[in-house]
């Protein structure tokens, strides 16, 4: 009778573990927390580690669940961090970051890049060195918190740029320097201030001795192959994603009946595509079927605000909104299909 309470009790408990079981969760480390002495010091590590990403993954949970994001992976979260507010930003932004950073450190550090890697960094930055100096040079001179990032930009070039509290390139709310990031450095006092307390430049030079290449390599190279490269350049077309509002809030009330968003915003949806129509097209994107549907956009939510303003019945716009709906779907069509 005992065990059978037991095993119900347990049973209760796992179910329970399970029901609350969260979205992300903390990486393992694949080192101690002293494995990085003397360059970073153990309470760092474990403060850092146990407790500001464990503080980041938390509330990446609770706004998540608040939300109703639960479904939602990192990378979706990030690219939509401008709309999705600073609780989704900070710490989708803070969990990617701090993983990626223990993720390139290392106690037995490959300290020099070799392979395509190596040839690509004297080619763009002239030498580790230079590139060094100039990671370093962003770190020191960005203002209170942030980071320093290395990354594949959307032309698949590596480039360098800093960013403010747990920004990071993949998002949306970086205007420019998109792309995915092979190396970040955290330049956030927390990273440092017990060891090195004020001084963030004996910091940053310490670091490149637990930096490891050859786990930076294998970043670079995924970044190469990775198609999300192309979803991120995707995402830096403002144009498309004003002209897909629009067309959201309006194309879906109609399909429940309701006419008056695109009788109030058909005027708009014209706006919006020859805006689209105008805005430079992002390089991978810039082929000619794209541009002739981005013409047939125009042209039809020309003829849909004519309608609108002949006020013609519900059945002319609803046939004229779907095949202005149906022409973006082919766009994103066309979008999906480029070959990187
Ligand atoms: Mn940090």
């Amino acid at each position: 009778m005992r065990n059978i309470i037991l095993l119900t009790v347990s049973c209760i408990l796992f179910t329970g573990t399970w029901l609350t079981a969260q979205p992300f969760s903390l990486p393992k480390l694949n080192y101690s927390y002293d494995a990085l002495e003397p360059f970073i010091d153990a309470e760092t590590m474990e403060i850092h580690y146990s407790k500001h990403h464990q503080a980041y993954l938390n509330n990446l949970n609770k706004a998540v669940t608040d939300a109703k994001l639960t479904d939602w992976t990192l990378e979706q979260l990030m690219l939509n961090a401008e709309r999705r507010g600073p609780a989704i930003r900070n710490n989708a932004g803070g969990h990617y970051n701090h993983s990626l950073f223990w993720a390139i450190m290392s106690p037995t550090a490959q300290k020099t890049p070799s392979g395509k890697l190596a040839e690509e960094i004297n080619s763009t930055f002239n030498s580790l060195d230079d590139l060094k100096k100039m990671m370093n040079s962003q770190a020191a001179t960005r203002f209170g918190s942030g980071w320093v990032w290395l990354y594949v930009n959307t032309d698949k070039k590596l480039a360098v740029c800093s960013s403010p509290n747990q920004d990071n390139p993949i998002m949306d709310v970086m205007k420019e320097n998109r792309g995915i990031p092979i190396l970040g450095i955290d330049v956030w006092e927390h990273a440092y201030y017990l060891k090195y307390q004020n001084k963030r430049g004996d910091y940053l030079n310490a670091i490149w001795n637990v930096i490891d290449w050859n786990l930076v390599n294998q970043n670079y190279e995924a970044a190469l192959k990775d198609p999300f490269l192309l979803v991120i350049e995707k995402n830096t077309w403002q144009a498309l994603k004003d002209f897909h509002m629009v067309m959201a809030q309006t194309y879906h009330p109609m399909e429940d009946g309701d006419f008056a968003p695109i009788r109030n915003r058909s005027g708009e949806m014209v706006e919006k595509a020859k805006a689209l129509s105008t805005a430079a097209i992002p390089n991978s994107f810039r082929t000619t079927p794209i541009k002739n549907a981005i013409n047939e956009l125009v042209s039809g939510a020309e003829s849909l605000d004519k309608l609108v303003k002949k006020k013609a019945k519900n059945d002319k716009i609803e046939a004229s909104l779907t095949k202005l709906h149906d022409t973006f779907h082919k766009i994103q069509g066309l979008c999906s299909e480029v070959d990187h």
